[in-house]
């Protein structure tokens, strides 16, 4: 898919105000503030007036910024402007669908969060407040996902008759079980961010208001790393988790010796030998 080039301004979004702010086609995606940090690129959901509900616009202004990814970037730090991170499908947009426009509405998301999460960098979410039904798909897209106290997690897909449509139902229980997910559909079942932490849905907790550091101190830690490892674990490791034991085995050897085998890694491995690399430890 190509990313447009230029698109109108859309009302509900919250004016482009942060230092770091980059140019082009990042500058043209009103429901989105963009910035650059060093190698981290920062793409802020910007509808908070809509607690940053996924519309058309916003989800096809999230795979324009993910397709035009600056070659400098080395990870995407994605985070939702005001007290939640998302609330989801824009519900408003859903009621006036037909059929076959929703087959194409569901596709257009997977491919926005396919090219998220099977793209060049990893990607860290930051998460507060409600992180519901496509919130949560999108969170599920991402490699590293941090939540604040205040973070929930939901599908109230049930509640409004409808099902997942985002990727969830591929993603979430491969983050937190089938049996997990079946329950939250069923009976609306919400996790706050310590139950959605034992469940697996995110890997780090942190206080309110201190998502966004926590997500950018990982970020810039994921930044240091070789990109071929990179590439590794967010292309080879859920296709061999996929695959079966003697197919994933075989997969892990290729995948192995191809990273073992780049400039990087022989660079890394020569600065360990020669004394000049960080040792392992418990900080
Ligand atoms: C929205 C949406 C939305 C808020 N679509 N407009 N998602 C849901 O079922 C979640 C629905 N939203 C909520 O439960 C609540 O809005 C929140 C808990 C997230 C936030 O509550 P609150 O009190 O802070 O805000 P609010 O007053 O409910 O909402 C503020 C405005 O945002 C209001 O619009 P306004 O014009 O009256 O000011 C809301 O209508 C609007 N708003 N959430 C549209 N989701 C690919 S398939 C994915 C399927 C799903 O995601 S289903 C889950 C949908």
């Amino acid at each position: 898919m190509t990313p447009t080039q230029t698109e109108p301004q859309t009302p509900d979004a919250v004016p482009h105000a942060e230092p770091g702010a980059l140019p082009g086609v990042y500058a043209t995606l009103d429901l989105l503030q963009c910035s650059q940090d060093g190698p981290v690129l920062h793409l802020r959901l910007n509808r908070p007036a809509k607690r940053n509900a996924i519309s058309d616009e916003l989800i096809r202004q999230l795979h324009t910024a993910v397709l035009s990814l600056p070659a400098h970037a080395r990870v995407i730090l994605i985070s939702g402007e005001g007290p939640h991170f998302c609330a989801g499908l824009d519900l408003s947009e859903l009621v006036q669908r037909e059929i076959g426009e929703a087959v194409l509405h569901s596709r257009s998301w997977h491919a926005a969060f396919d090219a998220l999460q099977f793209g060049r960098v990893p990607v860290v979410a930051v998460l507060q407040g409600a992180v519901v039904g496509g919130g949560l798909e999108l969170a599920a897209a991402c490699h590293l996902r941090v939540a604040e106290d205040s973070a929930y997690f939901g599908l109230p897909e049930g509640q409004r008759g409808i099902f997942v449509g985002g990727g969830g139902s591929v993603r979430i229980p491969r983050l937190m079980g089938v049996a997990r997910m079946t329950d939250m559909m069923l009976t609306g079942r919400v996790y706050d961010a310590n139950e959605a932490d034992r469940a697996g849905l995110v890997q780090y907790r942190c206080a309110d208001g201190e998502g966004l550091a926590k997500g950018m101190a990982l970020a810039h830690k994921v930044a240091q790393g070789a990109p071929m490892t990179a590439f590794a674990v967010m292309h080879a490791l859920p296709r061999i988790a996929e695959q079966s034991p003697s197919e994933g085995l075989f997969t892990e050897s290729l995948m192995a010796a191809v990273a073992s085998n780049t400039p990087e890694a022989q660079a890394r491995l020569g600065a360990f030998l020669a004394g000049k690399a960080a040792k392992v430890t418990k900080s």
